[in-house]
């Protein structure tokens, strides 16, 4: 069994290739005073058909990747275990769909803050991957 940890010095915050996958756009949004949980954007691929099995954050609890959807006229989220990730395709992590929240928060978050993320990806040879990103905090009205 291999393990490969790549850690990257982070000098752009918006890409990051840490061998077979590829983050980017990783963004977090500004949240209110006493406001407990963040939602965190992010486009993920990888070279080799994976999966994402975990991320974390020193600044947060737990970070959790969430699915939603409507059942009978309401949006339910629900916590995946891991998220599929097809060779060579991007798959976007956002607002809504798949997203990833991140769970009790140490302080809020305001815009230009960085909120670093290791994201963690197993192959299907059990190798596995970690990627370590610089999410960063845009305000709560800026849209882009
Ligand atoms: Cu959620």
């Amino acid at each position: 069994m291999r393990l490969t940890i790549a850690i990257i010095m982070m000098f752009c915050a918006s890409q990051v290739w840490a061998g077979n996958v590829v983050v980017s756009n990783a963004s977090a949004r500004a949240t209110a005073p006493g406001q407990e949980n963040a939602a965190i954007q992010f486009t993920i691929a990888s070279k080799k058909k994976a999966r994402l099995v975990a991320i974390t954050s020193p600044i947060a609890s737990a970070v959790e990747i969430h699915s939603m959807s409507h059942e009978d006229g309401m949006m339910k989220m629900r916590a995946l275990e891991f998220l599929a990730l097809p060779a060579g395709k991007k798959v976007r992590l956002g607002k809504s769909g798949n997203h990833v929240m991140l769970l009790d928060i140490k302080k809020p978050l305001k815009a230009g803050d960085i909120v670093p993320l290791t994201i963690s990806v197993a192959f299907d040879d059990k190798s596995k991957e970690q990627i370590q990103v610089n999410a960063e905090v845009k305000s709560l009205t800026r849209r882009h």
